[in-house]
């Protein structure tokens, strides 16, 4: 093999993705700093509103909570544990993970860091828990379901052994694992059966006893410099556990910035692969989504020492190419890797064999799409919100300013004038108030039909409203199981679902508009400064809504193979769908309340404040009219306001530039190499 150039580019590429880490915790780091800046200055200027501080709050929560989640996906036994062992875990020196031939992970299982814990742990959900109502997020969110191991991150070996527990299974009578919907799981007659799991059990005569595993779900918490950057990584069994878990494809999946579908060269694509690639993987991948990378493992059984490089190279394009063709991807974006010998070769540090493995690029692919990809969505998220705080906060200063600057020129017009001159401009200041003070008349009668339609609004997305639904739906559709049934009952939940959101958007649509005459009115004629409102974005929420739904009908077309399971995965299927259908409306109204603050509350106050101002002014000129002699020190006391004032403007555009200067680079779409995109046939 050509060494030189190969080992030159691994040792560029082999801490790639380490590092991308590490300057994208940097990054955020700094972020927080600037937005906690910010959060000072308001303090110390007592400037702050509830509005703005809510969204610093939501700003920094998101920021310290941020994960970057890479889920690897495939069949029993393809290498996904190794795979992970080798490209995160290689600095323990030895295997973490348990990969092994025949003991494959069992459960679902997520690695990363629990900010909130000082012990590292284990934590485990017991299979039983799939005959609850509750949904996983749910479970996940009370520790009391889960068993906790301690880990000892001290000594790899033990965390190793702890590990192990992930892929227990155990023996139950048919009927247990038929009332657990589990009389498909892979252990039936073992993963190393050498059988493709999606045709065990039908059509054989029913065994006594069935393995299943253990565990429904784990959780592992431990400070590996990656997961406390926010890395986390999901390593799930294969398609049966896929199927029998709708919250995994449906929600857990959907939501990883990178899914890593892993094929493995001894077995080429199956038709179980393909089973899982199609129904689970693609399928609920929307078009906007990347980050969906292909893996050829084990092309380490293609090398052979009788064969010249170029012959195994040759070989192994080969098979990435008839992957690619199969799955319906472009052939560079399946990518050759022996996770095997990359662990070893890293543990090891042997340059060459590490480069042979070819896991660099992988790596190297996950650093430079995937992260800036976050890092694009977080700027994007948290940002634009803060920008608009930041308006908020500079636009009444400027609205004040200008008010001063005009009151200063007037003032000093009058020095040494006649007293008309003080009358005069006592009889403008007179007019613009009563001009202003109607203007603020209607303001506060549009205010009150403004509230009765955004209560309007707040209902038709209310929770009452959705838990209705709910009720009604699942009346209607207990004791018809059927596949009618379900069907039928589901689409009527959806149809009233965005019903009632399509017609929450007209209500807002109304209420911006009236806003919106009421901004132009006082920024035309009263020269307020005051920022540009923004619609509600009603379509987020019924995008979702849509989103949610063909994920159900994709969901139901691919998994409802067998009658027995049928009844159990519906009622689980249900469970997940509609607590997200519910998180749909109760995040749209607690936006929709914050949108409606923040779309009256600054005009209020900023019509409020200028109220005060023209009052003020009025005084000030009635007292100059009686005797000018106290004009110069009225002056005085205007212009050190003035510099006051400028001072604010001065450091809050700083503010305002340090935040920009955060700003990553824009992505070019065109150039990302990530499988989203179907090949061009
Ligand atoms: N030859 C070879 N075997 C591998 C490689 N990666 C994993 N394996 C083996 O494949 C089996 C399954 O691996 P594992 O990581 O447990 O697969 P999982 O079920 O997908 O998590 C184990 O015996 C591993 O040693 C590889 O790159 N090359
Ligand atoms: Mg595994």
């Amino acid at each position: 093999m050509s060494t030189t150039l190969t080992e030159i580019n691994s040792a560029l590429q082999q801490d790639r993705f380490r590092d991308q880490m590490r300057v994208f915790a940097d990054w955020k780091a700094e972020l927080t700093q600037t937005i906690k800046d910010y959060q000072d200055w308001l303090n110390t200027h007592q400037l702050g509103s509830p509005e703005i501080e809510l969204r610093i709050y939501d700003a920094l929560e998101a920021l310290n909570s941020d994960k970057l989640t890479i889920a690897f996906v495939a069949e029993f036994s393809r290498g996904k544990s190794e795979l992970i062992n080798a490209i995160f875990f290689a600095d323990y020196g030895r295997r973490l993970l348990p990969s092994e031939a025949g003991r494959t992970t069992m459960c679902p299982t997520e690695l990363f860091y629990d900010q909130e814990s000082q012990e590292s742990y284990v934590r485990l959900l017991p299979i039983e828990t799939r005959l609850s109502d509750i949904s996983l997020s749910d479970l996940k969110a009370e520790p009391s379901y889960w068993k906790t191991l301690p880990l000892d991150v001290n000594t790899p070996d033990q965390m190793a052994k702890t590990f192990e527990e992930v892929i227990k299974t155990k023996r139950v009578p048919y009927e247990e694992a038929e009332r657990l919907g589990l009389t498909n799981a892979e252990g039936h007659d073992g993963p190393d059966s050498g059988k493709e799991s999606s045709d065990t059990s039908v059509g054989s005569a029913a065994p006594k006893e069935v393995e299943i595993p253990q565990w429904r779900h784990a959780i592992i918490s431990f400070p590996h410099p990656l997961l406390q950057q926010g890395l986390v990584v999901l390593d799930t069994p294969g398609l049966n556990a896929l199927g029998s878990e709708p919250e995994l494809t449906l929600n857990m999946l959907p939501r990883a910035q990178a899914i890593l579908f892993i094929l493995s060269a001894d077995t080429g694509v199956t038709r179980s692969d393909l089973d899982m690639w199609k129904n689970h993987i693609k399928a609920f991948r929307n078009k906007q989504q990347s980050g969906l990378v292909a893996v050829l493992n084990k092309i380490d059984i293609l090398w052979d020492e009788m064969k010249e490089p170029d012959a195994i190279e040759a070989s192994i394009q080969e098979q990435s190419k008839s992957s690619a063709r199969m799955l319906g991807i472009d052939a560079g974006n399946v990518f050759p890797v022996s996770a095997q010998k990359a662990l070893l070769a890293k543990i090891r540090n042997n340059k060459d064999l590490l480069a042979q493995s070819k896991l660099p690029a992988l790596e190297s692919l996950l650093a430079v799409e995937i992260l800036p990809a976050r890092q694009r969505v977080i700027w994007d998220n948290i940002v634009s919100g803060l920008d608009q705080a930041i308006d908020n906060t500079y636009n009444p200063i400027a609205s004040q300013l200008d008010d001063l600057v005009q009151q200063i020129k007037e003032l000093s017009s009058m020095s040494g004038k006649s007293d008309n001159v003080v009358r005069h401009l006592l009889e403008k200041a007179k007019q613009q108030k009563a001009v202003y003070y109607e203007s603020v008349k209607n303001f506060q009668s549009s205010r009150r039909k403004l509230a009765m339609q955004a209560k309007i609004m707040f209902n038709t997305i209310g929770m009452e409203t959705i838990d209705d639904m709910i009720n009604k739906t699942r009346k209607e559709m207990s004791g018809s199981w059927t596949t009618m049934g379900l069907k039928n009952g589901m689409s009527v939940f959806f149809d009233s679902a965005r019903d009632a959101m399509q017609i929450a958007g007209r209500h807002s649509e109304q209420t911006f508009k009236v806003v919106l005459s009421i901004y132009d009115k006082f920024e035309k004629e009263h020269g307020l400064h005051i920022n540009k409102p923004q619609p509600f974005p009603i379509r987020k929420y019924s995008g979702e809504l849509d989103q949610l739904y063909l994920k159900a009908e994709e969901y139901r077309n691919s998994t409802l193979t067998t009658v027995t399971e049928q009844s159990f995965v519906i009622k689980n299927f249900f469970v997940s769908l509609v607590s997200h259908a519910r998180n749909v409306f109760a995040n749209a109204n607690a936006h929709a309340e914050n949108w409606l603050k923040e779309l009256i509350n600054p005009l209020v106050n900023q019509i409020q404040e200028k109220r005060e101002r023209i009052d003020q002014h009025m005084a000030t000129l009635t007292k100059l009219k009686e005797s000018k002699e106290s004009l110069k020190e009225k002056m005085q006391q205007l212009e050190s306001q003035r510099q006051f004032l400028d001072e604010q403007v001065k450091s809050l555009k700083k503010i305002r530039e340090s935040l920009q200067h955060c700003s990553p680079p824009e992505i070019d779409e065109s150039k990302t190499k990530t499988a989203s995109k179907e090949a061009v046939h």
